[in-house]
């Protein structure tokens, strides 16, 4: 049997990303499983390695149950961060360069020395650097913002854009801080870093094990997003964006007009 385009899947992902322009989702018509959308993900970074971008980390998707609500899949998936990503903390986006963004609160982990494949990870405090207040911005290159699990994975876990707040040495306690996101300085979403698997340090062991299986390790220095708190909030032009989490302190982001 003649498995599903792997190439080519990819290239229509990538050049709707890189046109702002929704597609029909992919996984049904062309049989592809969740391993295979993760072989079309390594494609589409494999697209971004080729111009220029750099590999700065890796991010968890539905890790609360906030999320797996809004977008009805309920497995826990990851997906690839590049520089080319990154929004400076405060920085402004273009929303016209996205299809339909949604901003959601986000807690990022500055990965430290990790474990080597079959060694067991280490204290939280030994794998983390530093965590960090943070903003993801995701745009699912799918019509309506809507998927199954083999088509969120194929399309890098909806990933865009993200900002890092300043960051902190890991607290004493990471598993029940307050989240707030708030647009134009009202909160649009309130949640508790308890929601991301009852406590974020989980979504790290999960990240470990599930990029692992694909042959993925993560890497020192690299930026981890533990995934959101709360269901995302649609960015409009002009919209300031804030994530705030106890302890931790704030990340912006602005909308251009
Ligand atoms: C999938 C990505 C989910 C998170 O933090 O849960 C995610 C999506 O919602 O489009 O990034
Ligand atoms: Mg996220």
């Amino acid at each position: 049997m003649i498995g599903p385009d792997i190439a080519g899947i990819a290239d229509k992902l990538g050049a709707a990303a890189d046109t702002a322009t929704a597609i029909p989702q992919l996984a049904a018509e062309t049989g592809l499983d969740v391993d295979a959308a993760y072989a079309v993900q390594t494609a589409l970074l494999q697209r971004r390695l080729d111009r220029g971008e750099r590999l700065v980390g890796l991010k968890m998707g539905l890790t609360s149950k906030a999320k797996m609500a809004q977008v009805g899949v309920d497995e826990v998936i990851w997906g690839r961060l590049t520089d080319a990503m990154r929004v400076p903390d405060g920085g402004s986006v273009d929303v016209a360069g996205f299809i339909h963004p949604r901003v959601e609160p986000e807690v990022a982990f500055l990965l430290d020395r990790l474990p080597e494949p079959g060694e067991p990870v280490g204290a939280f405090t030994e794998a983390v650097r530093a965590v960090a207040p943070a903003i993801e911005l995701i745009d699912s290159r799918y019509a309506n913002f809507t998927f199954s699990l083999p088509d969120v994975v194929a399309d890098n876990t909806s990933a865009a854009a993200f900002v890092v707040g300043p960051w902190s040495p890991v607290p004493d306690g990471l598993d029940n801080l307050g989240v707030l996101l708030e647009i134009d300085g009202r909160v649009a979403q309130v949640g508790s870093t308890a929601a991301i698997l009852g406590d974020p340090r989980r979504a790290l062991d999960e990240g470990i094990r599930l990029a692992g299986r694909h042959g993925v390790r993560l890497r020192e220095g690299w930026v981890f997003l533990a995934g959101a708190a709360t269901a995302a909030v649609p960015l409009r032009p002009g919209a300031h964006v804030r994530a705030v989490v106890e302890k931790l302190g704030t990340a912006s982001l602005r909308a251009a007009a």
